[in-house]
């Protein structure tokens, strides 16, 4: 059983591998990417083009063929450029399966695509992000999404395709913006009535040492999931990351959900991945400042 829908995240401008493949139009490693990450249990992948100002009416068709021929795992289609957002949509075999990522609730930006994904009848991430940029807390988040909400009903489209997105933020700004995050997340079945979420997991680890991130990215996931968070974009790489996705690592959960409702588990008596959640939970919920030492504190 899933119970956190992963979203792949590598399939994307920035990154090494793909990144060259898209700007060389070079279909062989981002087919091959593909299927990495449906083999690794992905329910969608992320074809992420970013602002594409150049070409993205013309990149965002090309990736959606070009990984739709390789593999049947839906889509999610992730680039700031409503027009090649627009382009994408017409592009999809599976426009109902696929999620555009993302409508913010700045005004242009529902406008323009709230019309597109009401026709698509695909699922949309409601990005907490406003005019005056990131939300300060959680009613700021609150206040967002009923305006998306609000705008997305009349267009049509249920709560059930919406997937709301709090936001995550790197740890190095400090736990206060995590937190409110969470609290939004716990405010949501409120607010919209059988909606849906996701979190960009590595978010919360941007700038940390690469071999650090994975734990932060873990525990958050763990943190999310007391809330009832629906999907996850995630590196779907990381395989124990995606068991925890699955719901094979029931015991990490019910130890950090634990220290969430309260309890302090002995760390004495913990050791391995449990002990490695211990002390990143500690550093995600405040109680203890981030460096980069944490795990061996
Ligand atoms: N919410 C929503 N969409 C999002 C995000 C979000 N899309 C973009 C981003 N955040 C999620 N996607 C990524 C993709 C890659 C990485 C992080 C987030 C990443 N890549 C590695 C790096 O940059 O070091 C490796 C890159 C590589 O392959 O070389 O960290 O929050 N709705």
């Amino acid at each position: 059983m899933v119970k956190v829908q992963a979203i792949a995240e590598s399939i994307n401008i920035m990154g090494q591998r793909s990144g060259t493949a898209m700007k060389e139009r070079n279909p062989g490693p981002i087919q091959e990417m593909a299927k990495e990450e449906s083999a690794a249990g992905a329910s969608f992948l992320d074809l992420n083009i970013g602002p594409a100002r150049k070409d993205g009416t013309e990149l965002m068709p090309w990736v959606v063929e070009t990984v739709e021929a390789a593999t049947d795992v839906p889509l999610c289609l992730d680039t700031t450029n409503a027009e090649a957002m627009a382009a994408g949509f017409k592009a999809l075999k599976n426009k109902e399966g696929a999620i555009m990522n993302s409508i913010s609730a700045q005004p242009e930006r529902m406008e323009k695509l709230i019309p597109v994904a009401a026709e698509a009848g695909c699922y949309v991430i409601g990005l907490l992000w406003g005019a005056e940029g990131m939300p300060r807390d959680s009613n700021e988040r609150a206040a967002m999404a009923v305006d998306l909400m609000m705008a997305m009903s009349e267009a049509g489209i249920p709560n059930e395709k919406i997937l709301f997105d709090p936001i995550g933020t790197p740890i190095t700004l400090g736990a206060d913006q995590i937190n409110s995050g969470l609290e939004f997340m716990s405010m949501l079945q409120e607010i919209a009535p059988g909606a849906g979420s996701t979190v960009g997991l590595s978010n919360v680890s941007n700038g940390v040492a690469e071999h650090l991130r994975k734990y932060l990215d873990r525990t958050y996931l763990i943190m999310l999931m007391k809330y009832g968070l629906t999907t996850a974009i995630v590196n779907s790489y990381d395989e124990e990351l995606m068991a925890i996705c699955k719901g094979e690592r029931q015991e990490l959960v019910d130890m950090v959900h634990g220290m969430m409702d309260g309890n302090d588990p002995d760390p004495a008596g913990l050791s391995g991945t449990a002990l490695e959640h211990y002390k990143t939970y500690k550093v995600l919920s405040g109680r203890i400042v981030f460096s980069e030492s944490w795990l061996d504190l």
